[in-house]
């Protein structure tokens, strides 16, 4: 392997996106990038979940609006394994805020408002996180350890 250390992260596509049958999408970019899917799961978040998930932002004046939105309805969570695979997936998710976030981008392409924004990523720049919420949304056996057949032509 030529580049990043091979490593797991916590992607969600938002109850919006579900919504707006784009879970196929998503997936699909992350998968043709060449990234591994190693678990997934559509599930009904609730208040306790979300509040967790959100701690850092529980003193924010959108927290409970955030809360609500990501309670509204199913959201499909899944965990990825790939090279430097927390910051790939930042950057393909583009800025937080739709209307800043690249053409090209999922949330560029896929989202309008910075409350729908279509996906969650674990933060490449809070060391940790990709851990913790993995913890948060799968148990242990949930994931699964596998090779994909294209991985000798994906990395170096
Ligand atoms: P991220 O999702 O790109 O990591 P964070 O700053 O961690 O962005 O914020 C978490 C989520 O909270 C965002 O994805 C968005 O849904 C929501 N959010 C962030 N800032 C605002 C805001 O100013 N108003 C409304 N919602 C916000
Ligand atoms: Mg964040």
């Amino acid at each position: 392997m030529s580049s990043g250390e091979r490593e797991r992260t916590f992607v969600m596509v938002k109850p919006d996106a579900v919504q707006r049958g784009l879970i196929g999408e998503i997936v699909s970019r992350l998968e043709s990038r060449g990234l591994k899917l190693v678990g997934g799961k559509l599930i009904e978040i609730n208040r306790e979940l979300a509040e967790e998930h959100y701690a850092e932002h529980s003193d924010k004046g959108f927290f409970e609006d955030l809360v609500e939105f990501i309670t509204a309805g199913p959201a499909f969570a899944m965990v990825w394994e790939g090279a430097d695979v927390t910051r790939q997936v930042r950057e393909m998710m583009g800025a937080t805020d739709p209307a800043e976030a690249a053409p090209g981008t999922i949330r560029g392409d896929l989202a309008l408002d910075l409350g729908r924004n279509a996906i969650h990523g674990s933060d490449h720049e809070d060391p940790g996180s990709n851990e913790r919420e993995i913890d948060l949304f799968f148990d242990e056996g949930e994931l699964i350890e596998y090779e994909r057949i294209d991985e000798s032509w994906l990395y170096e």
